[in-house]
């Protein structure tokens, strides 16, 4: 059987094919040939999107780091499993071969065990991009804890709401992180957070900065001498398929985050599957992917993915410009990389430097090059390709969510001609749709609408965690029995996809999801704040930048109005993190709203866009007067 690595254009047809009229067959054997399991299963799949219920290979029993780690002992024991680049270039690199990974991982999952943490139990993670990050979320898999993994730029209030949500007993962070030449005070950050987190007993603390923070006495422990005497093997919890693996949040359009449950069985097929080809992975291939461990790229395909497939995955602490522009370049020389993902806003960013950095690099290791995370515009998409692939590194354009845990739309390189702004095709298994308003399949070509899934693939979230009815609000009850994306897509005259953007109020900032309603929420603390609403607009490096509109109390009217913009960009760093930041804020008499009460954001979307001529009808809006002002007073 050679299903497990797609080589040509024709076989992706030939398994696609069979991916999609016989899938349980399809999957069976995939699972089947390239995996460990305990047991096996006694059900392929059971589906059902009206309640909705997806189980994958129920019955079967595992644990995804014997997957990823005790198999590979036999053939790669010495090959590296993590490859650790630091943020300051001068700190060597640390090479971690599979043996030294399955160690640290055991003792790891002892000092768990150690520390009161059973199988189901949740810990929350809150590190920057350091080996014990890879270790600590392996160990939790090792022992069926269930890992929710918080990116270290959110703020402390960010991390309460995640711990909380999901009932966190642990937390595991260091005394702070490097950032280019700036250092974060994560354990502070920590510390403000659990001052509303009564149910987190114990605080496990990596040194990485060597500075001096606090030590609550009973609560927090320095990881190192618990791991120094922790026993160095430790025999993997039996899981079964559809038991929680981790818990991972992700914006919504209303309210708090949305906790997306993934499970231990699909979710491993599916990201070593579609790494596998996705990125053409061959045994001597040192893989690169920049994301942060923080968000769902980071899981599949820096942890769970590569390692599944016994490759060597390099983990980077840093970030693109530091010490200079020239960073990713000189890792990719130095280590000899092969497959390199990285984000739009990324290739935006380095590509505004120009090339010299580019240039002073041998980057003659790469072949295969991936984008993730929000459409890639068609001039960044040329300057990735003739600048860092030379034209000889097909690019996959890869669509998916943190939702579907893994690859849903891109090219197979070297199989699928690509075109520029194009994911093109479903990966194998995947059954994409086009829906109009209406609620009608729109059939044929050269068509728009959005984008929907008609069929399960083994890694989809099963839940939002602790909140069913909101799992199926927001992905199955706008279009029956289809699995809604949020996001709208044209298909092409040879059935190629592109991803257009979000149709909800989310808006990716940087490659970052941000819910429009957190926001909003922050703003409207400020005591000199009426109403606000947040639009996204067009912005070279980041795709989309912040722009508030915003309403004032009448008393606060003769504020200095620079002032309050620091405010309330203050007030934003704090509730959720600097990311979120607005780039413009305008201060409105009033908002533009429908005669139900709901603001056009629509309206104000053109208008931040500068695209006036473009705003359609206003006539019905309760308060059409304020748009010309808001016209005149543009930033
Ligand atoms: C993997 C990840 C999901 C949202 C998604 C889209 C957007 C992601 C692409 C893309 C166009 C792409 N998970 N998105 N990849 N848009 N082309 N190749 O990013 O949960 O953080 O974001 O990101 O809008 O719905 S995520």
């Amino acid at each position: 059987m050679s299903n497990y690595h797609i080589k040509q254009f024709e076989e992706y047809f030939q398994v696609y094919k069979k991916s999609v009229t016989q899938p349980e067959q399809f999957w069976e054997e995939i699972a089947e040939e390239h995996f460990y399991w305990r047991k096996k299963w006694n059900k392929v799949l059971s589906w059902d999107f009206a309640k909705p219920e997806i189980k994958w290979f129920e019955g079967a029993q595992l644990n995804i780091t014997e997957n990823c780690l005790d198999r590979h002992l036999h053939s790669r024991a010495h090959k590296t499993a993590i490859l650790f680049e630091p943020n300051n270039p001068n700190e060597p690199a640390e090479h971690i071969t599979y043996k030294q990974l399955h160690e640290r991982v055991c003792r790891f999952a002892n000092v768990l065990k150690e520390q009161g943490i059973n199988k189901g139990d949740r810990v929350c993670i809150y590190l920057p991009m350091i080996p014990e990050l890879a270790v600590s979320v392996l160990a939790c898999a090792r022992i069926g804890a269930i890992h929710s993994v918080v990116f270290a730029g959110f703020s402390a209030t960010a991390l309460s709401t995640r711990i909380n949500d999901c009932d966190a007993k642990m937390v595991i962070t260091s005394d702070g992180s490097y950032r280019g030449a700036k250092t974060i005070d994560l354990k502070g950050i920590v510390d403000e957070a659990l001052e509303d987190c009564n149910g987190v007993t114990s605080v496990l603390v990596a040194k990485r900065i060597h500075s001096e923070i606090n030590m609550k006495e009973g609560r927090d422990h320095w990881l190192q001498p618990l791991l120094d005497e922790a026993y160095k093997d430790y025999t993997a919890e039996i899981m079964d398929a559809e038991d929680p693996l981790f818990i991972l949040y992700t914006s919504g359009s209303t309210g708090k985050p949305k906790g997306m449950m993934h499970t231990c069985g699909g979710y491993m097929v599916y990201t070593a599957y579609t790494f596998k080809n996705v990125f053409q992975y061959r045994e001597e291939d040192v893989y690169w992917c920049t994301a942060d461990i923080g968000w769902i790229t980071g899981h599949s395909y820096i942890v769970y993915g590569p390692l599944a497939n016994g490759a060597t995955t390099v983990m980077f602490e840093g970030v693109p410009s530091y010490p200079d522009y020239g960073r990713f370049w000189d890792i990719v020389e130095k280590h000899k990389v092969s497959q390199f993902y990285t984000a739009p806003t990324a290739i935006r960013a380095l590509a505004k430097q120009g090339n010299a950095f580019v240039e002073k690099h041998d980057l003659s290791s790469l072949k295969v090059l991936g984008t993730v995370g929000e459409p890639i515009n068609e001039e960044a998409w040329h300057w990735y390709n003739e600048n860092i692939g030379k034209k000889k590194s097909p690019i996959a354009d890869t669509w998916w969510q943190t939702e579907t845990g893994g690859i849903m739309i891109s090219p197979i390189p070297f199989c699928t001609p690509t075109k520029p702004t194009y994911a093109t095709l479903p990966f194998i298994g995947v059954q994409p749709t086009l829906m109009n308003e209406k609620g009608e399949e729109i059939k044929g070509n050269q068509v728009e609408g959005r984008l929907c899934i008609k069929y399960p693939w083994p890694s989809i979230a099963r839940t939002i965690w602790g909140n069913h009815q909101r799992y199926k609000d927001t992905y199955f009850s706008a279009y029956d029995n289809m699995y809604f994306t949020g996001d709208g897509a044209l298909r092409d005259e040879v059935g190629y996809y592109r991803i257009t953007g979000r149709v909800d109020d989310v808006i990716i900032v940087s490659g970052h999801n941000l819910g429009t309603a957190p926001i909003e929420d922050a703003i409207n603390e400020h005591q000199a704040v009426a109403e606000s609403a947040i639009v996204g607009f067009p912005h070279d490096v980041k795709g989309n930048a912040l722009y508030g509109y915003v309403t004032l109390k009448g008393s606060s009217e003769g504020r200095n109005q620079d002032n309050l913009r620091q405010e309330i960009n203050q007030l934003i760093t704090d509730r959720i993190g600097p990311i979120a930041k607005l780039n413009k804020i305008q201060f409105v008499e009033g908002l533009p709203k429908t005669r139900s009460g709901k603001i056009m954001r629509r309206i104000l979307r053109k208008i931040a866009a500068s695209e006036m001529d473009q705003l359609g009808d206003t006539s019905t809006l309760l308060n059409p007067e304020v748009v010309q002002r808001i016209i005149d007073d543009r930033l």
